[in-house]
């Protein structure tokens, strides 16, 4: 045998096609996972489905994004989504009981097993040797009615690691040194399996650390072994039964190989306003800092929390710097409150957050204007902390509270000794915030506050399409620019006509009006369009004000999924230099879209500048079925 880790997992669950990169597949989902921003719209479409219960090992509801409660519409959110779990036989985690990802790595993840989240760093649960794919809420919805999830068969790349982390370098310096040699495209169609040497001297949670911010290289997955270090984190977690040894065969094959020695990693940095704008600290060091954040899916577990709060034991943090810190979970939280990690903490002067999303999303905590913010977080693009001035940077819990302390960028080597961070002998269950499901749920009654709008609905494609060009945008858009978060705006997540009203906000305050106005239209991207979140709201709600199609150099993998399920055709230029040619306002004709859809081949008319040009979207064959239809939901109807 010659199977490497990731084929292994898919193998057993593989139900339909053969792994052959580029081949599409149907995989069987074993666990899937939603939160409270992509959940409302994902259940609304679930229900839709007229399945009586999910058919799933495990199903999870988390509320972790939006927990303000400014106001009905979250709670009338968080109430909905309850009452949906209790219907459907969906586990249940309340506001306050933690991130998603974080909870479902200390309590449900289990290795070998196949996981579906409605969030881009569902791959957290890579760490333990899961299978877990961000997606959009549709795709969920399926896995939980019991169909298989269809892909592109990815790449899959060996990531040697050799070596041992030296003191105070991190796995956040590890995943950041790879966004620095591939960059935030260096991922797509790839999955990024880790093996070597130095997987053993690398913790479950730092592990997830690294499968977490694999979303960030734009990767279908990240995946580790399931090893003796794995069956130490489940033992402690109460969960040993859960345990599968999984790792790759001997002689495994690969798509490609990339080598990292561990002992040559640095403490490193992410500048504004791209995960891969990476520099070593050093080159960095003295630059003044506003503001430090300790939390996020990425750097909230124990191992981090402790490791900052001995830091700060007995110090005070920098008069100018505003430091906040959100515990992953409220198992991280009840551990540090026991060990007085807590109190060296707020003896120090931080500011104890929501063990929950918040600033990652710019669910306040934001910087002041033109502030700089380091945070232990995974994505700082350019307004996402909800200052559109701010200057955000991503690094290491250690990196940021030497920065804390300092109140200048600081090498954290430069603290002296590293604190000795002991595992505890146990961790707590801390399930006072979980809700199973009740066996009985026949007269569970859905309840649907005025927040919770019917989805729209878009017809069947039609064969010509004619518009104009809304707007024409450059690389790397992400979805955070195409519909922002943040307090304002994350409340509407569950009304489709109110958020919509803040398509590209952002770069084009006027986008919104200006479809409306129009009836629709098209959009132009250029390299990567979409890149970031899982988020559906980045595709419905541009279907809702009317988008044909997005005509771009290439696209991240979530978006382009989403767009095709809102119906939405994302259009590929064959040249390049079609994107230079190309105007705002240029009104645009695409004949014979049926026959194009079967051949993956359409010619666009630019009828205001007189010339044709080609574009493709290579579609298999239940894709095809979804464009014609007008979007997954009009089919699966
Ligand atoms: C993010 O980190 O951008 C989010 C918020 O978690 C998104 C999901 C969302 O927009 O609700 C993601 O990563 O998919
Ligand atoms: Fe939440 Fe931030 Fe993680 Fe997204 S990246 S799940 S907003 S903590």
């Amino acid at each position: 045998m010659n199977l490497n880790l990731t084929h292994k997992i898919l193998d057993k669950h593989l139900v339909e096609g053969t792994l052959a990169v580029g081949e599409i597949v149907g995989i069987q989902v074993d666990q899937t996972l939603t939160q409270d921003a992509t959940g409302t719209v994902a259940y609304l479409q679930f229900e839709t489905m007229g399945a009586e219960k999910v058919d799933t090992e495990l199903s999870v509801s988390y509320v972790d994004h939006n927990t303000l409660q400014s106001g009905y519409r979250n709670p009338d959110d968080h109430r909905y989504l309850q009452s949906v779990a209790a219907r459907y036989g969906i586990v249940f985690s309340r506001p306050g009981n933690g991130i998603c990802h974080q909870v479902h790595l200390e309590r449900f993840g289990q290795p070998g097993k196949t996981l579906l989240g409605s969030d881009s760093h569902t791959p957290t649960g890579g760490g333990l040797g899961m299978i877990a794919i961000g997606v959009g809420g549709q795709d969920v919805a399926c896995a939980m009615a019991g169909l298989p999830f269809y892909m592109t068969t990815p790449e899959v790349i060996r990531v040697e690691l050799t070596g041992r982390l030296k003191p105070w370098v991190t796995a956040k310096d590890v995943i950041l040194e790879l966004l620095r040699r591939l960059s935030v495209k260096g991922g797509v169609g790839k999955v990024f399996e880790y093996g070597g040497p130095g997987v053993e001297t690398l913790s479950v949670p730092q592990r997830a650390t690294i499968t977490n911010m694999g979303a960030e290289l734009g990767a279908t997955t990240s995946i580790f072994p399931s090893d003796a270090r794995t069956l130490e984190w489940l033992e402690l977690q109460g969960r040993a039964n859960d345990f599968q040894r999984i790792e790759a065969d001997q002689d495994a094959e690969y798509d490609d190989v990339v080598e990292l020695n561990l002992s040559d990693v640095e403490p490193l940095i992410a500048l504004p306003h791209s995960p891969d704008n990476v520099k070593t600290v050093k080159e960095v060091a003295g630059k003044k800092v506003d503001q430090v954040c300790i939390g996020s899916c990425t750097n909230s577990s124990l191992q981090d929390l402790c490791t900052v709060g001995e830091i700060l034991r007995n110090k005070k943090v920098h008069p100018d710097v505003s430091l906040g810190i959100a515990p992953g979970s409220q198992q991280v939280l009840e551990l540090i409150t026991e060990r007085s990690i807590l109190g060296s903490m707020i003896k120090a002067g931080a500011r104890i957050l929501e063990s929950a999303c918040g600033p990652c999303i710019g669910m306040g905590f934001s910087p002041p204007s033109g502030g700089v913010s380091l945070r232990t977080f995974n994505r700082n693009f350019e307004g996402r902390t909800g200052t559109a001035d701010a200057m955000c940077y991503l690094c290491s819990p250690e990196t940021a509270i030497a920065s804390a302390l300092r109140g200048i960028v600081t090498d954290p080597r430069e603290l002296g000794e590293p604190p000795l961070v002991e595992e505890p002998d146990k961790y707590p269950g801390s399930e006072s915030l979980i809700i199973y499901p009740p066996t009985d749920n026949s007269d569970v009654e859905i309840i649907r506050g005025p927040n919770i709008q019917p989805l729209p609905q878009r017809p069947k494609l039609a064969n010509n399409l004619k518009g104009s060009v809304l707007i024409k945008v450059g690389d790397n858009i992400t979805t955070d620019h195409i519909m922002p978060a943040g307090s304002k705006i994350l409340p509407l997540r569950s009304n489709i006509p109110a958020i919509s009203e803040y398509v590209f906000n952002p770069i084009d305050p006027k986008f919104s009006e200006r479809a409306k106005e129009k009836n629709g239209g098209f959009i132009i991207g250029g390299e990567n369009y979409g890149q970031g979140s899982s988020r559906e709201h980045a595709a419905l709600a541009p279907m809702y004000l009317g988008i044909i199609a997005v005509i771009a150099k290439s696209f991240a993998r979530i978006h382009k999924s989403n767009l095709i399920n809102f119906g939405i055709l994302p259009l590929a230029f064959v040249s390049e230099s079609d994107h230079d040619r190309i105007s705002f306002e240029d009104e645009l004709h695409i004949g014979e879209l049926h026959k194009g859809i079967e051949t993956g081949k359409f010619t666009v008319e630019n009828l205001t500048a007189g010339y044709e040009f080609t574009v493709w979207c290579e579609l298999n064959n239940k894709e095809k079925k979804i464009a014609l239809a007008g979007g997954r939901l009009n089919m699966v109807k």
